[in-house]
């Protein structure tokens, strides 16, 4: 059996291979045409740059200034005291897709000219406008960043940055890249990039996706900076094609629009509340959806599903959701559930809801150009679907075969099409998955998507591929959005999906898409989910395993560990490789997969605690380590670590075979969350990694709220102090009904320290009843030996108290 497995895995793909084959005739065709069409619709070669030319004159507006220059206009406007809209025009003004509707409140500024040129400041930021069109942002303590004046490029613009030489960028949107941007890849192909240069345009990269690939799914064009003077952050709000270059300096280029970008200052906590309110903030998800998922792309029928729900019952793993792939489709086509392999699809997804289980199905933008097809004919009589400039339909190839692609910037488009899903959630389907929507195209050569002559509705003001390309995904993943709080006014929408711009976490979580089953790729996994929480894409996580290829057990198990604490948990796999589940491995493989989901579990009340803070505030729950502290230079590289909140360090394994792992700890005092042992932060440390564990530490100064089936344990992981030292502690916790938008409660947590005295006092805010039987209080670190609730005396033994809810606890302790 064991032989036979190998040999059917490679008759598979060479089968899948083959069947794939098929599309090629159309896909040469269709390469060919979109590289004839580009031809023909090629911007004019870029001329010259053209300066903005000498600053003329300036005008105080009501949050900032307008300045003429001779070849340019520059409009300066605070949205804030420390977050700032800088335009340039000449360009077209971006249709406003990213941003949030958020009111700004009133800035006051000041303008004055001095011999250098013109500064503008609020009373947190200062911009110094040099005559010739360069820019100086500083703070109150010194300058921040310094901007070249930027030039106009073709229709376009670029803008160069000089950058310190300790200066550290992060974010891009999805990268398969260092996390630093500026670090130099090493890629095993190619070994040592010489250039580093991220481009600003969707990209399905196929089956090519390792380290170092550039562009991915989601370009986005926000990043953040670190340097010893401070942080900051730039969004440039233009959806063109576009790219950074990175070297000395950072040089950004753009093929049209305006040049307008954001600027924040601050920490980055700050920066990523002020990046949120601009392009909105991610909603609560269900609470079901921090659960594990379970997807491979190989799921043909209903007899499947139902054997692999059976499986996970049987092997005793929770399991929150059940992915289908395009094969549940008759014949790739969207929105559609193939009745013949789903013969009692409604009962089905009934009877997976009674065991908690609800079934996502995927959709691609791409429609079948076939006038059988009602949504076709639909399509077609709404002019929904992107043309040519001479009403030609664009048809490319993609799954369904010859297909059509609706063009979801015209506001008509996202509705009718958001009506399509009405059906697929009454047959019980909980959320969609949208894949393919950069959109992505099969072709021979080049450019996997629509040619740049293709039109779009631009909300009416019209416009090319080259404008809309890279909010396609987004607008599309709107639409379904939209849809799903439209039809089920009362449930929360889970949406995933592939591509997206900024903005795009007000709609849809994302994972990291087709990546391959390596050691490597594992370690490209922090890295680019921790580049995306700082693109404001907080809500994502990779296919557990890769997508492509046969993980070993040890691969998938590191992989599945370090999973367990991102946001987006699942396991996924191609068509071409084997199934892949947390049994297929079988012992010890199964038992230690089964303690994670476990332990996922227990965490529940803490992610969600966390998944609820990214809706308030807008930061990532999977956190950079320099987010304890951005001041600490040796953080500003690492990824080979991650924070799950304040609380958590995760030190994933990414080697294989090893058994322990050295790293380098952060300041502070660190508990082993296995066993408690103490580790004092500031060095590097050997952490015990057998197959059963990956390092994983709590920060002292942390109360960390876990469920112990119907209970709640607070985990109290006090600073070590001396005899007489004081110290604090927090924690919080957010609960609700997990669905719905109705009551909530959150509460608090402070633990003062006063030598060996402990006082832990409770605050609540909301109407949402407290969830939980008994609350247990576990102390770490220290021996408890007395203990007051409220006042009253309470017995203790060992470690851990219980206690109904109180105001006040006070511990006396003995530090072990
Ligand atoms: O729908 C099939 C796959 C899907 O499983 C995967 O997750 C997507 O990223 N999809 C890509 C299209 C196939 C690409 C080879």
């Amino acid at each position: 059996m064991a032989v036979l497995k190998p040999l059917w895995l490679r008759l598979k793909f060479v089968l899948q291979a083959l069947w794939f084959l098929r599309y090629m005739p159309y896909a040469i065709w269709y390469s060919w045409q979109r590289d004839r069409r580009d031809r023909l619709y090629q911007t004019p070669p870029a001329t010259a740059p053209i300066p903005v030319g000498k600053g003329l004159q300036a005008t105080p507006t009501e949050r900032g200034a307008e300045i003429e220059f001779e070849q340019a206009s520059l409009e300066l406007a605070f949205l804030r005291p420390d977050f700032v809209r800088v335009t340039w025009q000449p360009g077209r003004l971006p249709l406003p897709y990213a941003l949030a509707d958020h009111p700004w409140p009133a800035v006051t500024t000041h303008l004055e000219e001095q011999a250098q040129g013109w500064v503008l400041s609020s009373p947190e930021l200062t911009i110094s406008v040099g005559w010739d069109g360069s820019l100086a942002i500083a703070d109150q303590t010194g300058q921040i960043r310094q901007e070249l004046p930027p030039q106009r490029l073709g229709e376009g613009w670029q803008q160069t940055t000089p950058l310190r030489d300790e200066e550290c960028l992060y974010g891009l949107g999805e990268r398969a890249a260092t996390f630093n941007l500026r670090q130099p890849v090493v890629s095993e192909r190619s070994g040592p990039a010489q250039t580093k240069t991220y481009q600003f345009w969707n990209y399905d990269p196929g089956n090519i996706y390792e380290p170092g690939t550039d562009p991915m799914y989601i370009c986005i064009p926000v990043y953040l900076g670190l340097h010893r003077e401070g942080s900051y952050l730039v969004f440039y709000e233009n959806t063109f094609r576009g790219e950074l270059r990175l070297g000395q300096q950072a040089t950004t280029t753009f093929e049209g629009g305006a040049l307008r970008y954001y600027l924040a200052i601050g920490a980055p906590p700050q920066l990523m509340q002020r990046y949120t309110q601009l392009t909105g903030r991610a909603p609560l998800p269900p609470r079901w959806a921090l659960g594990y998922h379970q997807s491979h792309w190989g799921y043909r029928t209903e007899a499947t599903l139902r054997q692999e729900v059976q499986n996970f019952q049987q092997h005793d793993l929770p399991l929150s959701a059940l992915h289908v792939d395009i094969d549940c489709q008759v014949n790739h086509r969207a929105f559609t559930i193939d009745p013949q392999r789903f013969p009692k699809f409604r009962q089905f997804t009934a009877e997976l809801a009674a065991a908690n289980v609800r079934l996502i199905a995927i959709n691609n933008p791409g429609i079948q150009h076939n006038r059988h097809s009602n949504l076709f004919l639909e399509g077609q009589i709404l002019d929904a679907f992107c043309t040519y400039a001479d009403g030609e339909l664009v048809v490319a190839p993609v799954w369904p075969g010859r297909s059509v692609f609706p063009d979801f910037t015209d506001p008509i488009v996202r509705d009718w099409w958001s009506r399509q899903f009405a059906y697929l959630l009454q047959a019980g389907v909980a959320g969609f998955w949208n894949d393919m929507n950069e959109p992505a195209a099969f072709v021979a050569w080049g450019d996997p998507t629509l040619p740049l002559a293709t039109q779009h509705n631009l909300e009416g003001h019209g416009g090319d591929h080259r404008e809309a390309h890279n909010i396609y995904g987004m607008l599309e993943t709107r639409a379904a959005f939209e849809s799903l709080r439209s039809h089920r006014p009362h449930i929360r929408p889970f949406v995933v999906t592939r591509s997206g711009w900024a903005g795009l976490q007000r709609y849809a979580w994302t994972w990291t898409g087709d990546i391959v089953s390596t050691w490597e790729a594992l370690r490209q996994t922090v890295a680019t989910v921790l580049g995306l929480g700082l693109s404001g894409v907080a809500f994502c996580g990779p296919d557990i395993g890769g997508f492509l290829g046969n993980p070993g057990a040890e691969l998938y198990l590191r992989w599945f560990q370090m999973a367990t604490f991102m946001v987006f948990y699942r396991t996924h796999s191609a068509v071409s490789v084997g199934h892949r589940a947390p049994w297929s491995y079988g012992e010890p493989c199964l038992s230690i997969a089964r303690r994670f989901l476990q332990l996922r579990q227990q965490l529940m009340p803490y992610l969600y605690t966390l998944v609820w803070e990214t809706a308030d505030q807008g930061y990532p729950p999977v956190r950079p380590l320099f987010w304890l502290n951005p001041t600490d230079e040796s953080l500003w590289n690492r990824e080979d670590a991650f924070c799950l909140g304040d609380a958590l360090l995760v030190c994933p394994v990414m080697i294989q075979g090893a058994r322990s792992h050295q790293i380098a700890l952060p300041a502070g005092d660190w508990y082993s969350f296995w066993n408690d042992t103490l580790w004092q932060g500031g060095q590097t440390v050997e952490l015990p990694a057998p197959l059963e564990q990956i390092p994983l530490l709590v920060r002292g100064g942390s109360i960390l709220p876990l469920a112990e089936g119907e209970d709640l344990t607070l985990h109290l992981y006090p600073q070590v102090l001396g005899l007489d030292g004081e110290g604090e502690s927090q924690g919080q916790l957010y609960s609700d009904a997990g669905e719905g938008y109705g009551d909530w409660r959150l509460d608090q947590w402070h633990l003062s320290q006063q030598g060996q005295t402990l006082t832990l006092t409770w605050r609540s805010h909301g109407d949402y009843a407290f969830p939980y039987g008994r609350v247990n209080l576990h102390l770490h670190g220290s021996t408890l030996e007395q203990a007051w609730v409220d006042g009253q005396e309470v017995a203790v033994q060992g470690a851990v108290l219980h206690s109904a809810v109180f105001e006040q606890l006070k511990l006396k302790v003995r530090q072990n």
